[in-house]
């Protein structure tokens, strides 16, 4: 097939883009005719995706011209928008913020850092600048209601935060998913083109299961599923380990070279034997023995844990263990096991914190102001944040900047914060809708469309499962030409926190200085390597990350390595290989060494034996994704939204039967928080005692500017989910595993 040249930005023709939308990074083609995008596929050309795409990215045209999209930005005159020129925006945001740094000082105020920031090209590479640079104190992210146990024991066992093991699904024989839909959400600290067709192909060649209390799109494809009881999987793996020892299976193979703790795994395993756990887990002591040796004698094999895994009760302990599990059986560090990924770009997101480096295991430095909760990786949860808005005081919150979020709807008991926000002195919202969290800001500054801006991705390179390298440039220009990026908004909202104000801050001086830092950390001198460029901003950033990459020419000293010129001259992108074993290397222990079995996790064990004896919930609700929505902000795009209501209750026959509810009835689900009204759907499709719900609905609120969105609003299911439920290692939010009751409304 010949196709024809591409177009440049904002000229009709074909043109190819990186879909930010998600992990699985797909390459499009977006067909531009008379100004409008009037075609998306997927681009077969693509190194990496080779054509695959979603309902999502074929609906990216829907996003760009969504008229509900903030395109001007707008500042609150007596509770009605105003739109304003930036300048004027960024005055009213110094206005706002100054007196309050002035009088209480910057720890009163914080910000709120959401999920698409790890998406977008400049959020992605400049919101390091804002929690860095700006002296705010106290910054919340949708991190604690996802990853952050995954970080937590990367931390501790690899010596860096960022440093995730992903399955090397390319070349397992045997995947074991743990409270993960990947054929839903494509991917999740796994990176992976077109991860149906890579589960397929495990499929044809060994064997697939699926541990989750959801019989899910995944699990109905895989060669089985063993439904477990929210919030046991480590009690599960644990008495695996246990066999590991048990009927000696332990493999090390070449890692083990590399491996601490052994000894103390096996001791304190002792005792968590497979009869031990079955009836809490829900699955019996033969399977799970069986699932040691299938494990230790498949010389591929890898288990995978992710989002279920880490957003329950026992996320850290669970997290933990996955990792433990493939190293003792061998599977770790070498093809078809849990490999680390080598990115064509670094990101500084990845980067050593501060004052923790080597895996350094003090947590708890300092301490939430209401409900006394632990920092762990300089975090607390985010569920912290609507009491520290609320409860006067020394440090109270005044003042909230929120970047691409919307915990009102995703955080737990989202509603409390709801009530919280318009107590505020001062809120700044950079984000593209008046969604139910950015309604109530005071400030809008809103940013461009996914196909007005350039993309390479950044973080998500870093869970590849190949080292791929792919830019492109915007399809768009933005229709006003003195739009900031987003990246200059981050960096006048950092000059504005540090006493400048907004509208009058360098940004020149400031990214450079933002770039020299990130010079300094490759022993580079900033002001040398920036005499090269004639512009900043994200592309010099990304050719800096691509040039001191492992495949970069260093400016000159590997002449043949990578540039950021050399990917543009690939337009469908330059792919350098599988994951290649990286132990020792890798490793940021200051003795070079896997710990597995670090002392914080193991204090946490006696409150998972207690979970054992505790009695059984009547109910436990889990949360769900559809692959249509992409959590709560795709809702308002109508290709995506149209057909049956997704926002349901799934209910096992026999719950439903005692509680006399069938299909279509609606009910009502309590917590310990609050109550909501859903539609039921009966299904065998998941194990009795558990119920399921999809989050990031609940739309409808007056102030929102989401005209299809609210036309199908659903309801929230984190009001059901209580603030204080919660992993207590690393503070993650537990919105799995919550215990309800169900009745006919
Ligand atoms: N019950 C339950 N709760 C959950 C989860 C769950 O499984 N169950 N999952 C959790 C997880 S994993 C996550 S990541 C969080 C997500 O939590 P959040 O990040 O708070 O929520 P999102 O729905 O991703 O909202 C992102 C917002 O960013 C805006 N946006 C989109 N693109 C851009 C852009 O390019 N620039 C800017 N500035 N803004 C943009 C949109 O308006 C959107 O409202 O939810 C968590 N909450
Ligand atoms: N289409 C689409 N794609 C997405 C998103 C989206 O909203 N829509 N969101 C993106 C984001 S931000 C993320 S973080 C990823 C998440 O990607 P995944 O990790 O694949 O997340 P989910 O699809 O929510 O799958 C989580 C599974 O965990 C199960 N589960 C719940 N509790 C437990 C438990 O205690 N134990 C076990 N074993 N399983 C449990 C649930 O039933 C569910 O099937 O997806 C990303 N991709
Ligand atoms: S799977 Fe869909 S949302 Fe994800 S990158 Fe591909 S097209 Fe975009
Ligand atoms: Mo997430």
């Amino acid at each position: 097939m010949t196709l024809g040249p591409l177009a440049d930005t904002g000229k009709d023709g074909r043109h190819l883009l990186t879909c930010p939308l998600c992990e699985a990074m797909c390459g499009l083609e977006i067909h531009v005719d008379g100004g409008r995008v009037s075609r998306i596929s997927g681009n077969r050309d693509d190194v990496w995706s080779r054509g695959h795409l979603c309902p999502k990215g074929a609906s990216l045209a829907a996003v760009h011209e969504d008229p509900d999209r903030v395109r001007v930005p707008m500042i609150k005159v007596d509770g009605e928008w105003r739109q304003v020129s930036w300048d004027a925006a960024f005055r009213r945001c110094t206005e706002l913020l100054q007196p309050i740094i002035a009088e209480y000082g910057i720890a009163a105020v914080s910000s709120y850092i959401g999920n698409p920031t790890a998406h977008t090209f400049s959020l992605g590479r400049y919101i390091g600048m804002l929690l860095g640079m700006s002296g705010i104190p106290t910054s919340y992210s949708s991190g604690t209601v996802d990853q952050w146990p995954k970080n937590l024991t990367s931390h501790l066992m690899y010596g860096g935060w960022w440093a995730i093991p992903v399955p090397d699904i390319a070349h397992t024989d045997l995947l074991v998913i743990m409270g993960a839909n990947p054929a839903v959400s494509q991917g999740s600290l796994l990176a992976a083109p077109n991860i149906n067709a890579i589960i397929a192909d495990i499929r044809n060649r060994g064997t697939v299961i699926v541990i989750d209390p959801v019989r899910t799109a995944t699990a109905a494809k895989a060669d089985e599923w063993l439904p477990i009881t929210p919030g046991t999987d480590a009690a599960l793996l644990l008495a695996v380990i246990h066999t590991l020892f048990d009927e000696d299976l332990i493999r090390l193979g070449a890692a083990g070279e590399y491996v601490d703790g052994i000894d103390t795994l096996r001791a304190i395993t002792a005792d968590w034997t497979p009869q031990r756990v079955a009836p809490a887990t829900g699955i019996s002591a033969d399977r799970i023995r069986q699932l040691a040796r299938q494990l230790a004698n498949t010389d591929k094999a890898v288990v995978y844990g992710r989002i279920g895994l880490c957003t329950q009760e026992f996320g850290s302990l669970a997290s933990w263990l996955v990792d433990v599990v493939n190293i003792l059986t061998g599977h770790f560090d070498r093809p078809g096991g849990a490999m680390f990924p080598r990115a064509t770009a670094w990101s500084l997101t990845t980067q050593q914190l501060p004052g923790l480096e080597g895996g350094r295991p003090e947590f708890g430095r300092w301490r939430s102001r209401v409900r006394g909760a632990k920092e762990v990786l300089g975090q607390t949860p985010v569920s912290c944040l609507a009491e520290e808005i609320t409860t006067p005081g020394e440090g109270q919150v005044k003042a909230l900047i929120t970047v691409a979020g919307n915990p009102v709807l995703s955080s737990p008991a989202g509603h409390q914060l709801d009530e919280a926000l318009p107590t505020l002195d001062a809120m700044i919202a950079v984000d593209c809708w008046l969604n139910e969290t950015t309604r109530h800001a005071d400030v809008f500054l809103p940013g461009l469309s996914p196909l007005e801006q350039p993309h390479h991705d950044d973080l998500l390179l870093q869970f590849a499962i190949s080292s791929v390298s792919n830019y492109s440039p915007a399809v768009f220009f933005p229709d006003d030409p003195d739009r900031p990026d987003e990246w200059e908004i981050l960096i006048r909202l950092t000059g504005l926190c540090t006493g400048t104000p907004a509208e009058a801050v360098d940004v020149t001086a400031l990214d450079d200085g933002f770039f020299d830092v990130m010079c300094y950390l490759q022993g580079l001198t900033g002001p040398e390597i920036r005499a090269r460029y004639d512009h900043g901003g994200p592309e010099r950033i990304l050719d800096l990350t691509l040039r001191t990459g492992p495949f970069g020419d260093r400016y000159g000293e590997n002449p043949d390595g990578l540039t950021l010129d050399m990917v543009k001259a690939h337009p469908n992108g330059i792919d350098f290989g599988p994951m290649v074993p990286q132990v020792p290397d890798i490793l940021s222990t200051p003795e070079k060494k896997v710990r597995l079995a670090p002392q914080y996790l193991l204090d946490d064990l006696p409150r998972l034996a207690a979970r054992l004896d505790r009695r059984a919930d009547e109910l436990v609700l889990v949360s769900r994704r559809h692959l249509r929505s992409n959590n709560s902000w795709m809702h308002n795009f109508t290709p995506l939204i149209k057909g049956k209501d997704r926002c349901t209750l799934l209910i096992h026959p026999d719950d439903a039967a005692v509680r006399n509810l069938t299909t279509g009835d609606s009910a009502v689900i309590a917590s310990a928080t609050g109550r909501v009204e859903v539609p039921v759907e009966v299904t065998d499709a998941i194990k009795p005692g558990v119920v399921s719900m999809p989050h990031g609905w609940g739309h409808g609120r007056a102030g929102t500017r989401l005209t299809v969105a609210n036309g199908s609003p659903g309801v929230n299911n984190n009001i059901l989910a209580p603030p204080t439920f919660i992993d207590e290692p690393s503070g993650n939010g537990a919105v799995n595993g919550i215990a309800v009751t169900v009745e006919p409304a």
